[in-house]
């Protein structure tokens, strides 16, 4: 048995069983697919700044910035997957190249410490805070989302060769995120005090985004052992899978949610009414 170190599941699949011609191209395109999402978002982001009102212009400036950044480091992680793995013609699948980094998730990771925050800080510029203070909110959301990371960081690095400090790290991750959203739904509900209708239901749909889109993250974290501990996920369509729900949950968690901060910020702004005007004639 090779020695793969404290490296993820992905290197011991491409070690033993090797990918299929399906399962290799798939995560290869799905992961290509990410970034080239993060750069038409930061075309969108961009082209609509001057719709909005200037006190909601931030909202669109922080987007730009995930965008980039996901980019660059999506990147990286679809390089890094074309790298690691190689064809093997007698055999007729993909396996670990020996000349090649191993993959690790980690470029993900570091995304996020810069995008989780950001992400969080963003709906600060467009909603207004009832009773709470801007500054404490801001803050909470930095703290928990940077040790949610880091932690997380810390247990991907177990999730082969030691399960109970990946179940640990994991926990305690958990609990930072879980503040987050309580602190999130917060922020969610005294953003409704005040505006219209139709402002409330897009922060409604805001809160549903968030939820369902966030908690896709410990589930591709958990995917190797979704379907129990040698269960179907550990195998290349967990590998798959994992890559799918990282690539869905990115586009949700940072384009769809910054167009929706967007479409709010137009609602609030005002700039609304001309379209519904121009409906009506
Ligand atoms: C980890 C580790 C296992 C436990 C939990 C996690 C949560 C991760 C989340 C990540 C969100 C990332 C976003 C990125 C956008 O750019 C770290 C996987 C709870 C919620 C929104």
């Amino acid at each position: 048995m090779q020695n793969l170190g404290n490296s993820n599941f992905e290197n011991y699949i491409g070690a033993t069983e090797g990918y299929s011609e399906i399962a290799y191209q798939f995560t290869s395109h799905i992961l290509t697919l990410g970034y080239a999402v993060m750069l038409a978002g930061l075309l969108y982001f961009i082209l609509t700044i001057k719709n909005v009102d200037k006190k909601y212009q931030m909202s669109n400036i922080l987007s730009a910035v995930v965008m980039v950044s996901a980019f660059l480091l999506l990147y990286a992680q679809a390089e890094n997957w074309t790298t690691s793995f190689t064809f093997d013609v007698d055999k007729g699948k993909y396996f670990l190249n020996p000349e090649g980094d191993l993959f690790n998730n980690g470029y993900r990771y570091l995304n996020w410490l810069i995008d989780v925050p950001m992400l969080l800080f963003q709906i600060l510029f467009v909603v207004s805070l009832t009773t709470s203070s801007f500054i404490s909110v801001r803050n909470q959301f930095w703290f928990s989302g940077a040790l949610m990371i880091i932690t997380g960081y810390i247990g991907q690095f177990y999730e082969v060769t030691n399960l109970t400090l990946f179940f640990v790290w994991g926990a305690i991750s958990s609990a930072f995120f879980f503040h987050i959203l309580w602190v999130m739904k917060k922020v969610i509900d005294e953003g409704k005090e005040g505006i219209s209708a139709k402002g409330q239901k897009i922060l409604s749909n805001i809160w549903i985004l968030f939820l369902v889109s966030w908690f896709l993250y410990p589930g591709a974290y958990l995917m190797p052992y979704l379907a129990g501990l040698e269960g179907f996920f550990y195998s290349e369509d967990g590998v798959m899978a994992r890559q799918l729900t990282y690539t869905i949950a990115d586009v949700c968690s940072k384009v769809i949610y910054g167009v929706l901060l967007g479409n709010l910020a137009l609602t609030l702004s005002g700039n609304d009414t001309m379209v519904e005007a121009k409906k009506a004639a």
